[in-house]
């Protein structure tokens, strides 16, 4: 785990983004910090904003190949959500963007965090512990979040590798 938690937090590589989104009128500090990268140009755009990627740190690069050959499929943008605490979470989504392909896969780093997974509010969810290391493959397109805790947990970082159609290419 050290090995690879090290060189994310490294801030020559990883600059870390606090980001708001608008809801009901007012901006809302989004209750994470962000990070991403990609092929030049990439750009993963959701709540309407952009997450324009300009390359790939090495070992990140190499971590992506190895995902690709594994499971077959092809990646070309990163998004790093960082959680310090259990305070900060993801609240329940879809990532059904029309450029994004549905698959997708998540990694996590750092301490243990409760992921939640519904085809749709009426069903009930499923709900794994992804421990560091996990690798999670799942479907974008159904509902899921990363479920806030008031237990006592340290920092965890998560990289969903995903594949962004770039409508000028
Ligand atoms: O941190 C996690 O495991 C959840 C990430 C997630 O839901 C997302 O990136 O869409």
């Amino acid at each position: 785990m050290a090995l690879l938690l090290n060189p994310l937090m490294d801030p020559a590589s990883t600059i870390w983004q606090s980001e708001t989104f608008q809801l009901f009128g007012k901006r809302t500090p989004v209750p994470r910090r962000l990070a991403w990268f990609g092929d030049e140009g990439v750009n993963y755009r959701y709540t309407r904003l952009n997450h324009l990627a300009s390359g790939w740190p090495e070992y990140l690069l190499a971590l992506k190949v190895q995902i690709c050959e594994r499971f077959d499929l092809e990646f070309n943008f990163v998004l790093l959500n960082r959680y310090d605490h259990g305070g900060q979470y993801m609240g329940w989504h879809r990532d059904d963007e029309k450029a994004a392909a549905p698959v997708i896969a998540s990694l996590s780093i750092g301490d243990t965090r409760r992921f939640c997974y519904r085809q749709d509010p009426d069903v009930k969810a499923e709900e794994i512990n992804l421990t560091s290391g996990s690798l999670l493959v799942f479907d974008g397109r159904c509902q899921h979040k990363l479920a806030k805790t008031a237990k006592l947990v340290g920092p965890r970082i998560n990289l969903t590798f995903r594949y962004i159609a770039q409508a000028s290419r």
